[in-house]
């Protein structure tokens, strides 16, 4: 593994801040050179987390400029193309230059993302009191959150669905291998430049296909609710969105708004997760075979982001996460998929290795529940990672060596708060 001299917090924090200046292009700030070179959606937002003790004004320019890529139907793209660097899946595959309800002044993907914006919003708040911000961003959160509960519903449940891997954030995760197995067999050979560890060109194929057949439907809602292939209503997507319900519940009074709505809402999601998603664990639920998705990852916790979560769920969760299924058996906070899962892999993506992010949530998920031993070993064991590997992509859970790329945003960003 590779050794870096030792580095105490004010260095660190000085190299996280490095990292973010360098990836700023003045308008918003990409997850990594290279690799993406556009702006990120819950990227944005956990940077923009990180930022907010530090850079306010540049934590909301960051929201600011991924929410100017929304649509008229209140959905918030995962992506929003910043500058002519060429990325694939882009512009052209995405078409939204042709359709009505995309934003004129930038040009973005057709897809969503794990709806953290609001809790983004509400964490920069807390840390600024700055109230003018809440006013300002407001109408666009309860867009997003409007647009999720309709459009989205495919279930009728209460729960969002995501239509595609990408918009789970972890897009090559054991979670979606059956329903692209389920798709039809596609040979398009396109190719994007990716690392080989990313995923197999098979399913970079079907995640092609997926994106075009709902680009050509229009990106209908009534196409998505009839004929899409790929729908899951999954626990950490969900997770998220009910903690930012919460937050723009807080929120709303500030921005002269109801509250109300957004508890109602976040009830629902409440018990949809408990009816739907639950058995002994989180999981996916796949609308169109009906069935839930037996493997177990670290999208399955993201429901303890709920601080009212009942307590036989969180629980349940507490001991599969110190278990030797998940912590308890690794050096280093949290494999993305359990380690005793025929499918985890120690070297591939959201397959096995450790993110930053989701070990940010679940300490965030820790603070919400005073779990405070818990806390303490999540921020430990993300911070020794980020010391002895640099701010990568991801990490080998078992010895912490860096993978994927360097100079990775949303690693320095929410070191900063973890330094904090
Ligand atoms: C990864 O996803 C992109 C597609 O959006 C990719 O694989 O090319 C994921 O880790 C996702 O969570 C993240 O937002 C994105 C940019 O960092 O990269």
């Amino acid at each position: 593994m590779e050794a870096r001299p030792a580095v105490d917090d004010a260095a660190l924090g000085r190299e996280a801040m490095a990292v973010l200046d360098a990836n700023w292009t003045g308008t918003a700030t990409v997850p990594a050179p290279g690799l993406y070179p556009h702006q990120w959606s819950w990227d944005s937002a956990f940077v923009s987390i990180g930022l907010a003790r530090h850079r306010p004004d540049r934590a909301q320019a960051e929201l600011a400029a991924l929410l100017s890529g929304q649509w008229a139907t209140g959905m918030v793209p995962h992506i929003v193309f910043r500058t002519p660097e060429a990325y694939f899946p882009g512009p052209a595959v995405w078409c939204s230059h042709d359709h009505p309800a995309a934003p004129a002044s930038v040009l973005t993907s057709g897809l969503t993302t794990p709806p953290l914006h609001a809790l983004a919003v509400w964490w920069l708040w807390r840390h600024t009191g700055d109230a003018a911000v809440v006013r300002r961003l407001y109408p666009a959160l309860a867009a997003q959150h409007a647009y999720l509960a309709t459009a989205r519903d495919l279930g009728g449940s209460g729960l969002a669905a995501i239509v595609h891997p990408w918009e789970s954030g972890m897009d090559d995760s054991p979670a979606w291998d059956a329903a692209l197995a389920a798709l039809p067999e596609i040979g398009y050979g396109h190719r994007g430049p990716r690392l080989a560890e990313r995923r197999l060109d098979s399913d970079q194929d079907r995640y092609v296909w997926l994106a075009l057949r709902y680009r050509d439907a229009g990106y209908r809602a009534g196409y998505l609710r009839d004929e899409h292939p790929f729908a899951v209503e999954d626990p950490l997507f969900n997770g998220v969105w009910l903690a930012s319900c919460e937050a723009l519940a807080e929120l709303a009074p500030v921005a002269g708004a109801d509250a109300a709505p957004h508890a109602e809402q976040a009830a629902r999601i409440r018990s949809a997760l408990v009816e739907r998603l639950w058995d002994g664990c989180f999981y996916p639920r796949d609308l169109r075979s009906g069935r839930l998705v037996r493997v177990c990852t670290v999208g399955a916790f993201g429901p303890m982001l709920d601080p009212g979560l009942p307590a036989a769920q969180l629980r349940g969760l507490l001991e599969v996460l110190e278990s030797a299924r998940f912590m308890g058996a690794t050096g280093y906070p949290v494999p993305s998929c359990e380690i005793r899962a025929a499918q985890f892999d120690r070297t591939r993506y959201w397959r096995g290795p450790s993110w930053v992010n989701t070990n940010w949530l679940l300490r965030r998920a820790a603070a919400v529940h005073s779990l405070d031993h818990l806390g303490r070993q999540l921020s430990a064991g993300t911070l020794r990672l980020v010391r002895q590997a640099g701010f990568r992509e991801c990490f080998d859970p078992f010895d912490g060596s860096g993978r994927g790329c360097r100079d990775f945003s949303w690693s320095a960003a929410l070191t900063l708060d973890l330094l904090a």
